[in-house]
């Protein structure tokens, strides 16, 4: 079996890519030129995989690749991903999310071989926006998410998304592309885009140990503190797609782990993993990186994968929290030579 992974350098890529050669697969990875170094996430298994000089807003860059390594599978994992910047960047957001994916099914459309093609596209929890469902729970009624749940995107990026979403859609009711949609939660890992909360969360806290504690240490600015979020690991979230891939029926899928956290309560985790009770002093809340309309609450039901492809997601929240707590922990004091000695 032969893959192209659209995105390969990225915190998803790179676990993809890890899975298929295990799996025996040959792996192309499409990359973009920039003009620093974008592989370390895959450094380690650069020797095993093509890597093809690209990018999704080139339409004839993707209808040539395609053409060129007749691939059994196509993963699009390539994103402008950051919803934050997704409002500083609409425009780029657009081109990248939603033309992107316009690029990538024309492109197998017309490539002669659309029968023998499966596509998988990153959907996302974020084109949930404010909605959500209701159902009882012991002592409340539950707020959740799942394939039935209507849309209603509330960022550039869940818009993109939203309109990828409908285009593999459409391919697959139009044309008949085998093309499924993996509505994927949000899902971290020791190599999730700095960026990103729980990576900022972690790498701060790997940095302030390394320095000793320091009092003078610069605070940790967030925003949004009680945003609530279905945080899974990426290792479980790409078996979920090639499990997808895998069906003889193509489909849209959940993934998630049924729970919700605040970024609050990731917060106490990953301190708490520290020696830290008390972290409140260390943080100092920024409007920087408030956004202009935002996504409250997310807690997916992901029990369509769990009944139609068998999937169950492997890590906790607080086994997540603290894998990437101690990796950043040790990465800053790799980095700090001089504090091993103390
Ligand atoms: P990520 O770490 O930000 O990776 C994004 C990838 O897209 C990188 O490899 C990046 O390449 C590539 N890319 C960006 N613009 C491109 C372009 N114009 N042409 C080609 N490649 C381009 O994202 P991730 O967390 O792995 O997520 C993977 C996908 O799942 C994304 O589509 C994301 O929107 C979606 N998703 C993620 C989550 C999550 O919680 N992680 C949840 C739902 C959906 P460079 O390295 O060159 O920047
Ligand atoms: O970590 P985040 O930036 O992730 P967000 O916005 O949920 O998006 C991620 O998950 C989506 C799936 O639901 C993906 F589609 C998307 O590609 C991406 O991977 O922010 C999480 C929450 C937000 O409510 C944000 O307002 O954390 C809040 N937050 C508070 N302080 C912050 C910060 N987010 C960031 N990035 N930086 C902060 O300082």
């Amino acid at each position: 079996m032969r893959a192209i992974i659209f995105g390969i350098t990225g915190q998803d890529g790179s676990y993809l890519a890890e899975l298929l050669l295990k799996k025996g697969y040959e792996v192309v990875g499409i990359t973009r030129r920039v003009s620093v170094p974008t592989l370390n996430r895959i450094n380690h298994i650069l020797p095993k995989i093509k890597i093809v000089e690209g990018d999704i807003t080139d339409a004839f860059s993707v209808s040539n690749v395609i053409k060129e390594e007749e691939p059994d599978e196509i993963y699009n994992l390539a994103a402008q991903s950051h919803v934050g910047t997704s409002f500083k960047q609409p425009s780029l957001t657009w081109d990248v999310t939603a033309g992107g994916v316009l690029n990538i099914l024309e492109a197998i459309r017309y490539s002669g071989r659309k029968d023998d093609i499966k596509f998988y596209q990153a959907s996302s929890s974020e084109m949930f926006g404010k909605n959500y469902n209701l159902r009882e729970g012991f002592a409340e009624m539950i707020k959740y998410q799942d394939e039935k749940t209507p849309f209603m995107p509330q960022s550039p990026y869940a818009i993109a998304k939203l309109a990828a979403h409908h285009l593999v859609r459409n391919y697959r009711d139009s044309y008949g592309i085998f093309a499924c949609s993996g509505i994927l939660f949000n899902h971290e890992s020791e190599r999730r885009g700095e960026k990103f909360v729980t990576r900022k969360i972690t790498k701060w806290i790997g940095e302030f140990v390394a320095s000793g504690m320091n009092k003078e240490f610069p605070a940790l600015r967030l925003g949004n503190l009680d945003a609530k979020r279905d945080w899974g690991h990426a290792e479980d979230y790409v078996r979920g797609m090639w499990e997808m891939v895998q069906h003889e029926m193509p489909n849209d899928y959940v993934v998630a782990t049924g729970e919700t956290y605040s970024v609050r309560q990731f917060l106490d985790i990953a301190f708490k993993h520290v020696g830290i009770d008390d972290w409140q002093h260390l943080v100092v809340i920024d409007p920087e990186f408030y956004r202009p309309a935002e996504v409250d609450y997310l807690l997916g039901i992901p029990a369509k994968a769990k009944r139609v492809l068998g999937w169950e997601p492997h890590i906790s929240f607080e086994q997540l929290v603290e894998r990437m707590v101690d990796s950043d922990v040790e990465t800053a004091r790799l980095q700090r030579p001089d504090l091993q000695r103390v």
